[in-house]
């Protein structure tokens, strides 16, 4: 640092004495010598060095300012177990990617609602004044409701915004936009789609976003733990809101009781995952996406070899009367749900099924259930049938005994303060007065589209479809608003979204990264990073354990604003500017925010410090609280304490939803072939590997994906790593580090081969995220880079959730030979003058 300092110091008297000297000083070195004179201590680094606090996703840290540049990042004291995403923090902020100012595409810019969609995509866009950008956004919004009305407009937002209360910037955008008009909204979400639809039949609650039974209980009182699909280690490195990685304290615990012998833990995964090997547990290979039948085997044996909580299942649910005809296979399939008949599809022994029902049965055994074996076809019914083993193994509700399906989550089980988190700046019509446009005819269709099927809204115009219980018609929107959520990551199957966008007019775009999101849109706004603003946010998802500051760390790089100034200059163009912030800028928005806060505690007995004193200090944390058991309450008293079902039980039989008539979501769950599978599935003679997209290691989704150094850390041969088998590999010529293609027939992908022996043959694994780079906008152009996405099946789970299936998707992988395209997602926009000639900015 000294020597920082000394060396300016040292160009600083090299000026003057050239000044000094009187003779030759060339103008430019004038100009800097001069202002060094004024104001010598501007260039001391001392004075220009701080520490700030802020939040992410992925943590709580310290950051190092100097001169308004972010220069180091250390987690945050309290965090015992930092992640190494933080690393990705510098270069998501200054990545060769991000959004410098306003864009439009050339030909939409050309030829507005009328321009050539089927150039969207070719990233050649006109630099614009943030005054133009959002008089264009305005325009649009005018078109679409004088022209159409409100089913025209697509609002999405449900994505993995930054943390921050005051700036979520979906709210931003729903918010202003509501001050507008009307939109088409979405139902459910990429995550759980599945499960948070089904489970409340069950047992009656979403379970996938609710707290669970706290550690410290599972670790005294559990026998047994079943990891089934979930990859603890990997996935408790973020959490929804800032995240605390107090869990990890807890799976330390449990890899000491593993050794000593107290607990076992038996993972049920098709991967050997990266909790699997942190804890030394014993491991099941699974075929993938035939868990049903692992379930139904072992439910069979429950039942067979009497082990079975007759007196739970009287006391506690309906049904099984109903259900047990399926499992002896007196119905229609007339086929026995025998460990035998599970075994041929699932891969695992019949004798293991047996000896796993067993120690289920005679253990105090934790069911913990992860979210991607509801992220494929028919993903309800092992979440269903999960359940329906847990009430015939009788322990739900008891300490360590039971089910869960979140503790893989945002430390889920890590016992929440009991205190009052500060809210969220509204997104709600609170200011009194209508919209500008008060229509609310959707002429027919729904106000909302189950988010996965927003696309097929588009490519099958008006189409009715299930959604549980009701009648969905699709509003074929012609205007798109996306903020906070990457839809050219989230969203399957890239080659039928290209199709689907050309029947779209205007697509507008809000970021600091360009994305394929962007790349696909034809109005971009720069957003800022949250790390170039002022905010607080939840320290806890569901621990609440206390309150982080955001301090602003930079100042907004390039032309890029917050979310708050987007979208207060956009209401500018209402007159609404007041209503919008009901008069208060950032911090005093954050200030009220946290003082609403402190006075809900208050009574409580949870004291905060002063507003001023919070900022400064940077934190609030509050003490842990009481040990909880899920489902205890129920258990005690299932009258008084009846859970939120039709009926109040445990529900093996659902009588409402076998009155839906679905033929993919019966009064029960059943095994139903998938559209592709394989290990013997359908289509697997024609593509033998299973892809799955699991939540990566290195980021959050697509972010950081943009931050080169942290990239370059885990990418191979340039490319995101498809993990195969050695096996797998063998057979086709690969080797570790190979530039490989990966194809179906949906679409193709280059990868870099990372040979790998936590996978058997037929699993292949790519994460989700990597930031789709195809060559260029027509249909089926190879992705230079690797998003799944571009691979995937774009079906609805079922009638019932019509959820994403992402991990149901064949494949096969060649060796690439040839010359390789660069990666062409991680540049930015190519930036041209209303000829289409480029033109080079800063
Ligand atoms: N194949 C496959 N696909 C999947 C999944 C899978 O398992 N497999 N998982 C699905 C799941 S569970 C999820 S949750 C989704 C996640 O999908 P998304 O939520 O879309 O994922 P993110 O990459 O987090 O996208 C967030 C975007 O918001 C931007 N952003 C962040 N902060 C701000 C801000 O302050 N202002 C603005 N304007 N923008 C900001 C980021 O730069 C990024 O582009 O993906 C789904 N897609
Ligand atoms: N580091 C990191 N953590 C994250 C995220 C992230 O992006 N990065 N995203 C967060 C979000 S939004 C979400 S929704 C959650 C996602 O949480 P999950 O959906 O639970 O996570 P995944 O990583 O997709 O998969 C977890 C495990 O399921 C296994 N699996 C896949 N298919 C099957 C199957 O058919 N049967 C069985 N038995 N196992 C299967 C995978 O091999 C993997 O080990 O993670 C959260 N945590
Ligand atoms: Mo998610």
């Amino acid at each position: 640092m000294s020597y920082q300092t000394d060396r300016s110091r040292r160009g600083f008297l090299k000026m003057a004495s050239l000044i000094a000297g009187g003779s030759l000083v060339a103008p430019a070195l004038m100009a800097e010598s001069l202002l060094h004179t004024k104001a010598p201590t501007d260039v001391d680094i001392e004075t220009l060095t701080e520490w700030r606090i802020s939040g992410a996703h992925w943590g709580a840290f310290r950051a190092k300012v100097v001169a308004n540049r972010l220069v180091e990042v250390e987690p945050f004291e309290f965090d015992r177990y930092p992640t190494r995403i933080l690393d990705a923090v510098p270069g998501i902020i200054y990545s060769p990617a991000r959004v410098r100012y306003p864009l439009v595409r050339l030909d939409w810019y050309k030829h507005r609602h009328n321009s050539d969609t089927s150039q969207r995509g070719d990233n050649r866009f006109i630099r614009v004044s943030w005054d133009e950008a959002l008089d264009l956004i305005y325009e649009s919004l005018e078109r679409i409701q004088t022209q159409f009305g409100p089913w025209a407009l697509h609002t999405g937002n449900v994505g993995w915004r930054s943390v921050g209360q005051v700036h979520s910037c979906g709210n931003h955008m729903l918010r202003a936009i509501a001050m507008h008009g009307n939109s088409v909204g979405t139902a459910g979400d990429y995550s759980t789609g599945a499960g948070q639809v089904i489970m409340p039949y069950i047992l009656g609650s979403t379970e996938v976003y609710s707290q669970g039974t706290s550690w410290d209980i599972i670790l005294e009182e559990s026998d047994v733990i079943v990891i089934w699909g979930s990859d603890l280690v990997k996935n408790l490195q973020v959490g929804w809101n800032t995240e605390t990685h107090e869990a990890y304290g807890y799976l330390e615990q449990l890899k000491e009781k593993v050794a000593d012998g107290e607990i076992r833990v038996i993972c049920i995964d098709p991967v050997k995952s990266m909790t699997a090997n942190y804890l030394n547990a014993e491991h099941l290979y699974v075929n993938p996406m035939t868990d049903l039948a692992v379930m139904m085997g072992i439910a069979h044996t429950l039942w067979k070899e009497d082990l079975y909580d007759k007196e739970f299942l009287e006391t506690y649910t309906l049904g099984f009367n109903e259900f047990l005809p399926y499992l002896k296979g007196e119905t229609e399939d007339m086929v026995e749900k025998t460990p035998e008949w599970a075994a041929e599809i699932s891969g695992v022994p019949a004798n293991t099924i047996r000896e796993l029902a067993r120690t289920m049965a005679q253990n105090r055994t934790q069911l913990m259930i992860g979210w991607a074996l509801q992220r494929q076809q028919h993903g309800e019914q092992p979440y269903w049938m999960a359940a329906i083993v847990a009430a015939m193994l009788g322990q739900i509700g008891l300490p360590g005994g039971g089910i869960s399906y979140s503790h893989h989550y945002s430390s889920v089980g890590v016992s929440s303060s009991g205190a009052s988190m500060p809210g969220a700046f509204p997104l709600n019509l609170d200011f009194g007065r209508e919209p500008k446009y008060k229509s609310t005819d959707y002429k027919g269709y729904s106000n909302f589209i189950p988010v996965s099927r927003v696309v097929d809204a588009l490519l099958e115009p008006g189409k009715e479809i299930n959604y549980n219980g009701n009648k969905i018609k699709l509003a074929p929107y012609k205007m798109a608003i996306f903020s906070g959520a990457n839809q050219w990551h989230r969203q399957q199957d890239r080659n039928k979204m290209k199709r689907a966008y050309r029947n779209l007019e205007t697509v507008v775009a809000v970021d600091y990264a360009w994305t394929a999101t962007c790349r696909f849109a034809d109005i971009v706004l720069p957003a800022c990073t949250p790390y170039e603003r002022n905010d607080l946010d939840v320290y806890g998802t569901y621990s609440n354990r206390g309150i982080i500051a955001m301090h602003k760390l930079i100042d907004p790089l390039y032309y890029s604003k917050s979310d708050f100034d987007i979208w207060r200059e956009f209401s500018k163009r209402l007159n609404r500017e007041k209503e919008y912030t009901q008069n208060r800028n950032e911090m005093q928005w954050i200030e009220k925010i946290y003082m609403d806060c402190y006075n809900e505690n208050y009574p409580k007995g949870f004291y905060m410090p002063s507003f001023r004193e919070f900022w400064e200090r940077g934190y609030v944390l509050f003490p842990e609280g009481k040990p909880w058991v899920r489902h205890a309450d129920f258990r005690e008293d299932p009258e008084v304490n009846a859970l939120g079902t039709p009926s109040g039980f445990i529900e093996i039989y659902s009588r409402t939803i076998a009155s839906y008539g679905y033929e993919d979501c019966k009064g029960h769950p059943i095994w139903m072939e998938k559209a592709e599978r394989s290990h013997g599935g359908p289509k697997s003679d024609r593509y033998p590997l299973w892809l799955q997209s699991a939540h990566p290691d290195n980021r959050l989704h697509s972010q950081g994906c943009e931050a080169t150094k942290m990239r370059e850390s885990y990418a191979i041969a340039g490319r995101e790593p498809v993990f195969i088998s050695p096996i797998d590999a063998e057979k086709r010529g690969i080797k570790h580090g190979d530039l490989v293609r990966v194809f179906n027939d949906r679409g193709q992908l280059l990868a870099g081969a990372n040979v790998n022996n936590n996978f058997p043959e037929g699993v292949v694994r790519i994460f989700e995220g990597a930031w789709y780079s195809p060559l260029d906008e027509t249909i089926g152009s190879i992705d230079t880079y690797g998003d799944p996405n571009t691979l995937t099946m774009d079906v609805g789970t079922s009638s019932l959730s019509q959820a994403p299936s992402a991990n149901t998707c064949l494949v096969e992988i060649e060796k690439f030979v040839g010359v390789a395209p660069a990666p062409t997602g991680f540049h930015g926009p190519t930036v041209v003058d209303i000829d289409g000639n480029e033109t080079v900015e800063v």
